[in-house]
């Protein structure tokens, strides 16, 4: 059974009597969109097109320069028609799944302008040529893998299998269907494959698993999705017999060029490389004593004949620290490697940024590289698969978490709008070359995704990359309408109290107050919260029998907070004006300290692990009321792992609670129960 928040007999309840029009008679064969298009209106929906436009009450609008931007759409009415314009067919695609999002939602569309905020709006996969996925909970990869072959086991380990022969899924209805989801969010490019690439997954680049890759490139093309592939820097050794990966080398930039020649000779509109390069053990070009900007430079005139860019990651630390060294903060790291190299990189690199300074916590600030850059295209990463937000097993609507990190202040106040989301558009080089990207969610679980509320997390980064400012809830509302069309209303609602303050429930179980990583190590769920305490990762939270929390400020701490611009610095330096939900992101307290919620340290530990833990158990009980009216199989499957939450979160709250309980020997003053 598929579930998808697209469901044709769904939609079929809003459009089932529609005639289409398209104003272009003869469509040129080489619009694959266009014919997408009309297959989706035929096809798919099953709808009528007709060749006289007095006969449509959908007429799809060429005008061809109308919009300052292609993607752009309008939707509006003329007597009884509706009519959907925009210059070329991705914009009516956009156009299409939009009125039919209006009309699910029994919303207006009289007239409706829509025109993304971001150029670049991107999905990672980090799915690997074995079938299994780094940090994928929903099953194996849906490109790659035996037919039979359907899980993914995760243990925290993710080395690739040897393959022999095929080792695409070829499973096209799927890949349609999946491209379908994407584009009708709003993605508009795709990275197949992990950005840890091993064992034979370096082999996508050339032939035999090249055809393989413009196979799937052939389908996300019909619905304006750019296919880019993940490559190993040390390509050049691997399959080049050459000994060495030096950027500057002449046979390494040949090796490339060659590389690249081959590939756009089969996917002319191949969108790039993605790139992680010194980092986590990955090769780069540090090992030749080259920089960053010399390693993406070189790439990117490899690709520039063919208008493909170079999608360079920043996510590089130093992953063999030593606790006992005070003086590493892997916050800076990113910072410290990239900054400095600000303007050097070429206009067709961008650098993909992750939105906080560590690592996709369930609370970070904003990375102080948003804003420093003013000379550099940016991506803001984002991780949909739910690493650190409770593996698809527990509800994490996470939308409220991305939008406040897109819509940040960078303190960078030279800005019309000093927001990161539109400081990285004014600071790129080129704003073709700018945008969000997200490690993608879906697996070939019969649901997509493990929790199959967790798909409205794909769906909604989707819309954010669209439009910015959305709001959290109003996105939820729309999928939720989508999905869900054949319920009660009364359902949807119940729905919607769980998932929209999911993503705070999360973060009130989990490690406290921005501090990060108490999970148990390499797997990443469920509580440790001395997991990563002695450990070479460097994500640490000195607790001790005073106080928790790491010292990032300038006057007795790392000095992290300096990286900031001076208002959002200032904001951090001083405990009173950091936020409580990341203030211990920033500075080491006392149990005592009083927050700015009025309670203290210790006191705030224990409330928000009581109350995670309970709203947890209010969601199984307002899941358990609406048995009659859900699909079964949906039904259980979402209450299967709502049990496996409430389990999860008693461990986070008793074992959480304890443990500063015993650091600090003060009690509750609830006298709530605290185990000794
Ligand atoms: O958080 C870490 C993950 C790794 C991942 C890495 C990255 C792909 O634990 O599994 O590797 O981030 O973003 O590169």
């Amino acid at each position: 059974m598929d579930v998808t928040w697209v469901d044709k007999n769904n939609v079929l309840l809003f459009m089932g009597n529609d005639v289409f029009y398209f104003d272009q008679a003869e469509i040129e064969g080489h619009d694959v969109v266009g014919l997408r298009l009309r297959t989706e209106v035929n096809d798919w929906l099953g709808c009528k097109i007709t060749d006289d436009r007095q006969q449509a009450t959908i007429i799809f609008d060429y005008c061809q320069s109308k919009f300052e931007n292609n993607d752009t759409y309008h939707i509006y009415q003329e007597g009884t028609r509706t009519i959907i314009e925009g210059n070329q067919s991705k914009s009516l695609l956009y156009g299409f799944y939009a009125l039919i999002r209006l009309r699910m939602n029994h919303q207006s569309e009289a007239d409706y302008t829509s025109t993304p905020d971001q150029s670049i709006r991107m999905v990672d996969h980090w799915d690997q040529i074995d079938g299994s996925v780094e940090r994928g909970y929903a099953g194996a990869s849906i490109f790659f893998g035996a037919l039979d072959k359907l899980d993914n086991p995760d243990r925290g380990d993710f080395g690739v299998e040897k393959v022999d022969g095929d080792p695409f899924r070829r499973n096209p209805e799927k890949i349609v269907t999946y491209a379908r989801l994407l584009s009708s969010a709003g993605i508009n490019a795709i990275s197949l494959n992990n950005v840890n690439v091993r064992g034979q997954g370096t082999n996508l680049i050339v032939e035999p698993y090249l055809t393989g890759v413009a196979e799937l490139a052939t389908t996300f093309r019909e619905f304006g999705i750019k296919l880019f592939l993940a490559i190993n820097w040390e390509s050049p050794k691997h399959l080049g017999n050459l000994t060495t990966s030096d950027p500057l080398d002449a046979g390494v930039i040949s090796f490339w060029k060659d590389i690249c020649r081959n590939i756009y000779q089969k996917i002319p509109d191949f969108g790039g490389f993605l790139v992680k390069a010194d980092s986590e053990g990955e090769p780069g070009p540090y090992q030749y004593g080259r920089t960053h900007a010399e390693g993406a430079n070189m790439l990117a005139q490899a690709v520039a004949p063919y208008q493909g860019i170079i999608i360079w990651r920043t996510f590089v630390y130093n992953s063999k620290q030593d606790w006992r060294d005070r003086h590493t903060d892997r916050a800076k790291a990113a910072f410290d490697n990239f900054k400095p190299l600000d303007g050097q990189f070429a206009d067709n690199v961008v650098l993909q940024i992750k939105f906080g300074p560590i690592d996709f916590q369930t609370a970070e600030p904003l990375s102080p590289l948003f804003g420093a850059l003013k000379k550099t295209n940016q991506i803001m990463e984002f991780e949909i698969s739910a690493e650190y937000l409770g593996h698809q097993i527990d509800v994490n609507y996470a939308v409220p978490q991305w939008r406040q990190m897109m819509n940040a202040a960078t303190g960078q106040t030279q800005f019309k709008d000093e927001r990161a989301g539109q400081v990285i558009r004014e600071t790129s080089l080129n704003s073709k070359n700018t945008g969000f990207a997200a490690v993608g969610n879906v697996g070939m679980s019969p649901y997509w995704t493990g929790n199959p509320l967790a798909l409205a997390n794909l769906y909604g980064f989707g819309r954010l990359c669209w439009d910015n400012q959305a709001a959290a809830d109003d996105i939820l509302n729309e999928w939720l309408s989508q999905t869900f069309a054949e319920v009660q209303p009364a359902t949807r609602k119940t729905i919607f109290e769980i998932m929209s303050s999911s993503n705070e429930t999360y973060r009130m179980y989990n490690a406290p107050l921005g501090v990060g990583f108490m999970v148990v190590p390499h797997f990443h769920y469920g509580v440790s919260v001395n997991g990563y305490e002695y450990d070479r990762w460097g994500t640490y939270h000195f607790a001790d029998r005073n106080g928790v929390g790491v010292d990032r400020t300038q006057a007795t701490g790392s000095g992290f907070t300096e990286l900031y611009a001076p208002k959002i610095a200032a904001q951090y330096e001083n405990v009173k004006t950091t936020p409580d939900e990341l203030v211990l992101f920033f500075h080491h307290l006392s149990y005592q300290q009083v927050l700015q919620n009025g309670q203290t340290l210790i006191q705030t530990i224990y409330n928000q692990h009581f109350e995670g833990y309970e709203r947890v158990e209010n969601y199984l009980k307002q899941w358990q009321t609406l048995s009659t009216d859900l699909n079964k199989p949906v039904y259980e499957k979402v209450l299967q792992c709502l049990k496996l939450q409430l389990q999860n979160a008693l461990e986070w709250r008793d074992q959480v609670n304890t443990y500063f309980y015993r650091m600090s020997g003060v009690k509750d003053d609830q006298g709530r129960k605290i185990y000794r």
